[in-house]
């Protein structure tokens, strides 16, 4: 097996939609344990550093604007391949394009409205989680019901 820590975000669309209940419970569901929440709301320069990446893209500004207009929930999840299995489960970036069961085809339409933001890669998270949680805010603990999840 291979634990390991993913960055999700229910980005403000999520949040005033009142699905973040809805999301959570599909990674609790699933036998993941989130070790890390809170609820905030992102500043432009943290947009800017989450994002930046895009800075040169037409849909830059837009991104930045929606993704700063409401309170999101962050999150850390942890788990066995925990940053692959939780792509599959946020689904493609356009909802759309996405699989129905994922998150983004089964509450999205489109890209700039997709809900939810996870970590594609081991790198990607490592850089992520930092941006929005403290070493001393992601708890270390046991999930009870372990042992009936993981073989
Ligand atoms: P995030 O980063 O939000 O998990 O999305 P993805 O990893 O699935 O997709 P991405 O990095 O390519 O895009 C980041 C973010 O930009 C929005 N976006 C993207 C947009 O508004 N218009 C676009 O054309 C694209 C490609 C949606 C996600």
């Amino acid at each position: 097996m291979a634990f390991e820590k993913t960055f999700v975000m229910i980005k403000p669309d999520g949040v005033h939609r009142g699905l973040v209940g809805d999301i959570l419970s599909r990674f609790e569901h699933k036998g993941f344990k989130i070790v890390a929440l809170r609820m905030l709301n992102i500043t432009p320069e943290m947009a800017e550093e989450h994002y930046g990446e895009h800075k040169e893209k037409p849909f830059y500004k837009g991104l930045t604007e929606f993704i700063t207009a409401g309170p999101v929930v962050a999150m850390v999840v942890d788990g066995d391949n925990a940053i692959t299995a939780i792509r599959k489960m946020v689904g493609a970036t356009n909802p759309q394009d996405a699989v129905p069961g994922t998150i983004r085809h089964d509450y999205g339409m489109h890209t700039g409205r997709n809900l939810i933001h996870a970590s594609d890669a081991p790198a990607s998270a490592e850089r992520e989680i930092p941006l929005f949680f403290g070493i001393d805010q992601i708890l270390d603990y046991t999930h009870h019901s372990e042992k009936w999840v993981y073989e």
